[in-house]
């Protein structure tokens, strides 16, 4: 006997939160559960406004038509939709036992604007030193002066960045110029700082600075492959796709000599938990790009370890659909 529940929700987020061209007032999704011969698998299905190309009643509806399926012991298939394949596949995983509960809740905290905050976050960091910071949000150059800052201040942190495509080739050099040459080998990457892959190809030949790839990974023609210049790729399961995709693309990260690094399209703290559970087992070496529960006001059902936001409860969400 099967059964299954769907739920709705809707969490708060911290005010001034903007994804490109949208402030996220509130950060939605579902969280499926599947029940079968009395074990349990959860998943969370969340498109992120302005980067998933499906809606939340797109994924909606396309997981109610596999639940349908699914509840009455029919064939079922991957879903096109990634968000909806990444959630179902988590559920089946926890179902069927093979996703372990281990998780690496290591994260490399994330960055906007003020370094005082990042001093204080990396006081309290075990282990590897590791922050992300993003850039190309105001002047290159003072990106540039922000980051040569960081490194002459903190001997043993490596830096992590993130352009979002947002620099001409010379805006990119503009960035460079600032960063002495001794400390960018520790930058352990920049993600994409061109608005082409080619032109961010040459900016890392040129500098000497290593970048990764996070939007190519979701392009039609990306395929992973050694690079010169090239350290690692960004994998956002939600974005993505199925638990199987996503290990499929650590294996060839893997097998090409290049850093996986799974990361968050701000989940809740559900999803966050399942990520972190996914990172631990597939790329055990790698510190996740986790660190954006902060982006909000309230946890759901299941807490990250060491936060002490408010946890909502699953009684107090909207049922969609049980049967
Ligand atoms: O710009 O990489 C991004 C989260 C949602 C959407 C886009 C991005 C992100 C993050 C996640 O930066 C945090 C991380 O990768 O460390
Ligand atoms: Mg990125």
């Amino acid at each position: 006997m099967r059964k299954v529940e769907l739920y709705r929700f809707s969490l708060p987020m911290e005010a001034g939160i903007i994804l490109r061209n949208q402030r996220l007032k509130t950060r939605d999704g579902l969280l499926v559960c599947l029940t079968e011969n009395g074990k349990q698998g959860w998943g969370e299905i969340s498109p992120l406004p302005e980067f998933s190309h499906e809606t939340l009643d797109d994924a909606e509806a396309t997981t109610l038509g596999w639940l349908h399926s699914w509840v009455n012991e029919e064939q079922v298939f991957e879903s096109a939709l990634p968000s909806v394949a990444f959630g179902l596949s988590c559920a089946l995983a926890e179902l069927e036992g093979f996703l372990p509960q281990q998780a690496d809740y290591r994260k490399a905290p994330l960055c906007t604007g003020d370094p005082d905050e990042l001093f204080a976050a990396l006081g309290e960091m075990q282990g590897e030193k590791v922050a992300k910071v993003k850039v190309g949000l105001y002047e290159a150059v003072r990106d540039g002066m922000i980051v040569n800052l960081l490194l002459e201040a903190i001997p043993d942190l490596k830096l992590r960045l993130d352009a979002n495509r947002s620099w001409t080739r010379a805006k990119a050099d503009g960035f460079a110029k600032y960063v002495q040459p001794e400390f960018r080998r520790r930058i352990q990457f920049l993600e994409e700082p061109c608005k082409t892959r080619e032109e961010s190809r040459e900016f890392a030949h040129d500098t000497g600075i290593a970048i990764a790839w996070d939007e190519s990974v979701r392009e039609e023609d990306f395929v992973v492959e050694a690079e010169s210049g090239v350290a690692a790729i960004v994998i956002k399961p939600t974005l993505v796709g199925s638990i199987q995709r996503c290990q499929r693309l650590v294996q060839q990260a893997h097998n090409a000599g290049l850093m996986a690094v799974i990361s968050s399209s701000i989940e809740s703290s559900f999803g966050l938990t399942q990520l972190a559970r996914i990172a631990s087992w597939l790329t055990p070496e790698t510190i996740p790009g986790l660190d954006t529960l902060s982006l909000m006001q309230s946890q759901l059902v299941r807490p990250w370890q060491g936060s002490s936001l408010p946890v909502l409860d699953i009684d107090a969400l909207d049922v969609v659909w049980r049967r």
